[in-house]
C-alpha cells in the first residue's frame, strides 16, 4: 500500500519516474536505429527500481494507464531531442500495456503526443506482447490498426513466449518481431532454439517483417544472429538501458 502510494506520488507530480533508452541496432554496421524507452523509478528510499519491482503494482492498480499515458509523452519528448538522435530521424518503441488498449485513448494520446514534440509518425514505434494482443478485444484491435494507420509502426514484443499465435502476424498491421531474449540466450548452444529463431526469421523475411534479436550479450550471439539473417538488435554487448 505504501509502494502504490508513493507510486501515484511519482506520476502524480512527475517526480521519479525516468525514461532510459536502449539502443536498437541494425546488425550490419551496429549503428542505431532506434531505441527503446524502458521505465525507471527513482524511488525516495529505495533508490533505483526495475520496472520489476513495480509494474506488477501498477498493472494491478490500475496506475498502469495513467503511467504508460506518462511514458508515451516521455518517450516523444525525447525521440524530439537531439541528445537521443543525433539530429538523425531515429525512432523510439515505447511499450504498451494491454491495459492502454481498447480505452478509446490511445490514438488521442498518440496524436496529441506527436502533434505536441512535432514528431512524424514515423518516428514512434508501439511495442505490444503477443499475450497482450491475443487477449486483446475487437476494440483493442481495431485501435491498434488505427495507430498503424497513423503511420506509427507496430512490434510484436517477447515472440515466441506466452500465447503465441501466428495469425498475428496475419491479421495485425505487424512491421517488427522482436525475438525474445530466452531463444537468444541459448542460440550457439541449444540447436532448438537455434532452429527456432532461424524459422521465425525465414517466416518474417516471407512477410517483410524485421526482425529484432533481444538480449545479445556475447560476440558469439551476435555472429551467430547475423549467420540466420536476423537484421536488428538489442542487448547489453550492443548498449545498455541509460538515461536521455
Ligand atoms: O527495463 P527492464 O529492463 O527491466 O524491463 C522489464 C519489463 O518491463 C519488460 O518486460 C519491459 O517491456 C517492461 N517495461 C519497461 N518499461 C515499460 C513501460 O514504460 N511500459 C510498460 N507497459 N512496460 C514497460
Ligand atoms: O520485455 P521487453 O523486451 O520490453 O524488456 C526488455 C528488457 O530486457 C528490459 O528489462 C531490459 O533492461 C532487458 N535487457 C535488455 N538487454 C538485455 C540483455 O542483454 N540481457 C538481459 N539479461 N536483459 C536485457
Ligand atoms: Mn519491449
Ligand atoms: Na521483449
Amino acid at each position: 500500500l505504501e509502494l502504490e502510494r508513493s507510486l501515484r506520488l511519482a506520476l502524480g507530480e512527475n517526480r521519479g519516474l525516468v525514461p532510459y533508452f536502449q539502443p536498437i541496432v541494425d546488425l550490419s554496421d551496429n549503428i542505431p536505429v532506434g531505441y527503446e524507452a524502458l521505465i525507471r523509478w527513482r524511488h525516495p528510499e529505495h533508490g533505483l527500481m526495475d520496472p520489476g519491482e513495480f509494474l506488477p503494482l501498477a498493472e494491478r492498480s490500475g496506475l498502469i494507464v495513467p503511467f504508460g499515458w506518462w511514458m508515451l509523452n516521455a518517450s516523444c519528448r525525447a525521440a524530439a531531442d537531439t541528445r537521443l538522435t543525433g539530429g538523425w530521424a531515429r525512432w523510439v518503441a515505447v511499450n504498451a500495456s494491454g491495459s492502454q488498449l481498447g480505452r478509446g485513448q490511445l490514438v488521442a494520446e498518440i496524436k496529441h503526443d506527436l502533434d505536441a514534440y512535432g514528431l512524424a509518425a514515423s518516428r514512434l514505434h508501439l511495442e505490444i506482447t503477443e499475450s497482450a494482443l491475443v487477449d486483446a478485444s475487437p476494440a483493442a484491435i481495431k485501435e491498434v490498426c488505427e495507430v498503424a494507420d497513423l503511420g506509427v509502426q507496430i512490434a510484436l514484443d517477447d515472440f515466441g513466449t506466452g500465447y503465441s499465435s501466428l495469425s498475428l502476424l496475419r491479421d495485425l498491421p505487424v512491421s517488427t518481431v522482436k525475438i525474445d531474449r530466452s531463444f537468444v540466450a541459448p542460440i550457439t548452444v541449444d540447436r532448438s532454439a537455434r532452429a527456432i529463431v532461424r524459422s521465425v526469421i525465414t517466416l518474417c523475411q516471407e512477410l517483410e517483417i524485421t526482425t529484432v534479436a533481444e538480449g545479445i550479450e556475447t560476440q558469439e550471439q551476435l555472429t551467430s544472429l547475423r549467420a540466420l539473417g536476423c537484421t536488428h538488435g538489442q542487448g547489453y554487448l550492443l548498449g545498455r538501458p541509460a538515461p536521455l
